[in-house]
């Protein structure tokens, strides 16, 4: 049978094409040396600088350039960031979106543009945004499962203290969302527990102090403090110690990161309880992206193993803290 091809059929598999194009993940050609973008959010905490250490120490090694931008807590400035790493034409970009929404829109253009994008640390809303088809993948912790461990220490440890303020990380972020979920539903099942007040700290030791210094003024009968990270946490225990209170004993403090100084103060006894987030990030990110390039189907969610530090077992762990 002999084929005819009409106009009207070409032009529609040629639209189809350039739509499929389009919606699909840009592929990542098999190259000795890349340019690779990482966005940063911040760098006002010894988390952020562990991974952007690890970050550059894994470029560096593999002799990799690394076009690194810090967004300074402004996520209006990590969209730019975004933007002019896709106007510079890196071969793909590391991105740890600051709110899971307003990133969405640069994470299409980087598609659009041809360039891979892997999601680092945080997440984007998966309404907005999908791994293996808008990102490549996320590689990061199970939020909501930290927010149930602290929980779940809590309600083994808690010798009768329960009235709970919350300090949350920054609004919008997906560690703060899914931190407050992961923990707030442990606790809603344990109805002798009660979250007094919660509130934004957004990630942040003096702001973390201030928010922890007006709510246990407002809610005196508050014993247990649950902050999102570190930071706010030995902001927290400032502000227990202003409140006259000792903290780890009248009040416990339970955090996530594990960063040296909050280990330190779990060794002391000041804070009581705390989940690591490992920042280092460099050498799964790196061979993420080698992966990749290789044409390897990789999962939608590569998840970092995190330990904890108890009071137990804070000593021996801290030499492996960041
Ligand atoms: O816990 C915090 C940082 O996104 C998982 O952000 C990260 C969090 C981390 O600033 O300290």
């Amino acid at each position: 049978m002999k084929k005819t091809v009409t106009f009207g059929m070409l032009a529609i598999a040629l639209v189809t094409g350039s739509v499929l194009a389009q919606t699909m993940l840009p592929k990542l050609p098999v190259k000795a040396t890349y340019r690779v973008g990482f966005a940063q959010t911040e760098s006002n905490n010894p988390w952020r600088l562990a991974q952007t250490k690890s970050m550059q120490d894994e470029a560096k090694k593999l002799g990799y350039q690394l076009v690194y931008t810090d967004a300074a807590g402004s996520t209006a400035k990590q969209v730019a960031d975004v933007r002019s790493m896709i106007a510079q034409k890196v071969d793909a970009i590391f991105l740890s979106p600051r709110e899971d929404k307003p990133l969405a829109p640069v994470v299409a253009e980087a598609r659009k543009a041809g360039i891979p994008v892997i999601l680092v640390d945080r997440n984007i809303d998966p309404a907005l945004s999908k791994a293996g088809t808008d990102y490549v993948t996320f590689i990061g912790s199970d939020f909501i499962k930290e927010g149930q461990r602290v929980a779940d220490w809590l309600v083994k440890n808690a010798n009768g203290k329960m009235n709970i303020i919350e300090l949350e990380g920054t609004t919008g972020a997906s560690p703060a969302n899914d931190r407050r979920k992961g923990f707030d539903d442990v606790i809603a099942k344990n109805p002798k527990f009660k979250i007094v007040a919660s509130q934004t700290g957004d990630f942040a030791r003096d702001k973390g102090r201030q928010v922890a210094e007006t709510l246990l003024q407002a809610h005196p009968e508050a014993n247990v403090i649950y902050a999102h990270n570190d930071e706010m946490a030995i902001g927290a225990v400032s502000a227990i110690k202003a409140a006259g209170k000792v903290p780890g004993k009248d009040i416990l403090v339970l955090s996530i990161d594990g960063g040296k100084e909050a280990v330190q103060m779990v060794v002391d006894g000041t804070i009581n309880y705390v989940v690591e987030c490992n920042p280092r990030f460099g050498p799964q990110a790196f061979a993420t992206l080698k992966d990749y390039a290789a044409g390897k189907k990789l999962p939608a969610k590569i998840i970092n193993a995190d330990r904890d530090y108890t009071p137990e077992s804070a000593k021996a762990g801290l030499a492996g803290a960041y």
